[in-house]
């Protein structure tokens, strides 16, 4: 635990302000900007003085994708010659309902009904006593439902004579196989922690009737926006438990929540995807999705396109195919590109961690997957071999999330 709480100290101190590159810093929830930018309400980002805005081709970055002006061209075309097309343009958030989104009601928080990826959700409360899965308030929740609660108490133990923080714990049962991303958000106004504290989850399958100890599947901390966590894996459809903690089991978090939202399956990766004018498109707009993948060799690399619509990032999660597989057990690694295919960022599993990009929230872990740039952006995932030598074929899913 100690461990645990110097790489959050840390974390903070280097992401402390929240600026990414000159004059640029997130201020949604009021925060202020530096001398000589000022915010801008609708991307929730400090903007320097005279940086053309959101709509201004100005900037010399591609085009928007909105119809063009006059010519009346073939659509698509026009953009240079090897260009990919202009990016479908989904703002979650924006009040208009559109491409894949169930829904926007103008906002980036979950638990309203909508969530902050344009999903249908709904809100749960936590009834203690609910430490244990197996405690009467623990409750089943159903997927794309949103669990409010709090850290609020310290429970004394008697035999290591010290008190620690109450634990949350609840149930998920699936009626068919799916794939969940379970994430805690502390701040109330966007789905991002802010929090001095971080959270831990722990995930556990039930044993089936007749006996035996529930079997722990895997754990998450330190690896969302801010100080939260993420936990996404294929699930069957079998009763499993989920227990969240605040991450030191030393403090309190007066206010959670966590989400728990089922990924749409947007279906197999199709061959050949191993260079950006072939990433596979059928992921782009991220709303909370996954697809799934083969390496089925050392030398093979599958590369997915992401659109980033500006202010917005996208997190981007490696996962085994099972969800008895460890995330260490994932000899995989996760890189993001930009537009020139250049590595910004890349991950490979450790222990306890699948390989993540994680560009959302005000303090992001991998700020190159933050959209600053003010012009509809693509972004390219690529899945690659990891640093041990590859044996036998990985099957493997990689989730989308713009947030
Ligand atoms: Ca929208
Ligand atoms: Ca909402
Ligand atoms: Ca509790
Ligand atoms: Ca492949």
């Amino acid at each position: 635990m100690e461990a645990r709480l110097i790489l959050i100290l840390l974390a903070a101190v280097l992401l402390g302000g929240c600026q990414f590159g000159v004059g640029i810093a997130v201020c949604r929830n009021g925060g202020a900007c530096p001398q000589g930018t000022s915010c801008d309400e609708e991307l929730g980002v400090c903007r320097e003085f005279g940086l053309p805005s959101a709509d201004d081709d100005a900037d010399g970055g591609p085009k928007d994708a909105g119809p063009s002006e006059g010519e009346g061209e073939g659509e698509g075309e026009g953009e240079g010659e090897g260009q990919l097309p202009a990016p479908a343009v989904t703002v979650c958030g924006d009040n208009n309902r559109q491409g894949r989104e169930e829904c926007d009601d103008g906002n980036r928080l979950s638990g309203d009904g909508c969530s902050s990826t344009c999903r249908v959700d709904r809100t749960v409360a936590e009834v203690e006593p609910n430490d244990l899965p197996t405690d009467t308030g623990a409750q089943t929740v159903g997927v794309s439902t949103v669990l409010s609660g709090g850290i609020t108490t310290m429970v004394y133990d008697d035999v290591a004579q010290q008190s620690y923080s109450e634990m949350d714990s609840f149930w998920i049962t699936p009626t068919a196989p799916v794939v969940v991303r379970i994430e805690s958000f502390d701040r109330a106004d966007v789905d991002d922690c802010s929090g001095t504290q971080g959270m831990y989850a722990s995930l556990f399958r039930q044993a089936p009737a007749g006996g035996g100890d529930d079997t722990f599947l895997r754990g998450a901390w330190d690896n969302g926006n801010g100080k939260c966590m993420v936990l996404t894996t294929a699930m069957s459809a079998q009763p499993h438990s989920v227990t969240v903690s605040e991450g030191s089991w030393t403090a309190l978090i007066p206010t959670y929540r966590v989400q728990v939202t089922t990924l749409d399956d947007r279906g197999p990766e199709v061959e050949p995807n191993g260079d950006l004018a072939h990433a596979n498109g059928h992921a782009r707009d991220g709303l909370d999705v996954f697809t799934s993948g083969l390496l089925s060799s050392a030398d093979d690399i599958d590369i997915f396109a992401v659109d980033v619509p500006p202010g917005r990032g996208v997190r981007a999660e490696l996962i085994p195919d099972t969800e008895s597989t460890p995330c260490e057990a994932l000899n995989a690694r996760l890189t993001l590109l930009d537009g020139d295919g250049i590595e910004r960022a890349a991950r490979v599993a450790e222990f306890d961690l699948c390989p993540y990009i994680d560009g959302t929230g005000d303090a992001p872990r991998n700020p190159e997957a933050l959209n600053l740039t003010f012009a509809a952006r693509t972004l390219y995932v690529a899945v690659s071999k990891g640093d041990a030598a590859m044996v036998g074929s990985l099957p493997y899913r990689v989730a989308f999330t713009v947030r």
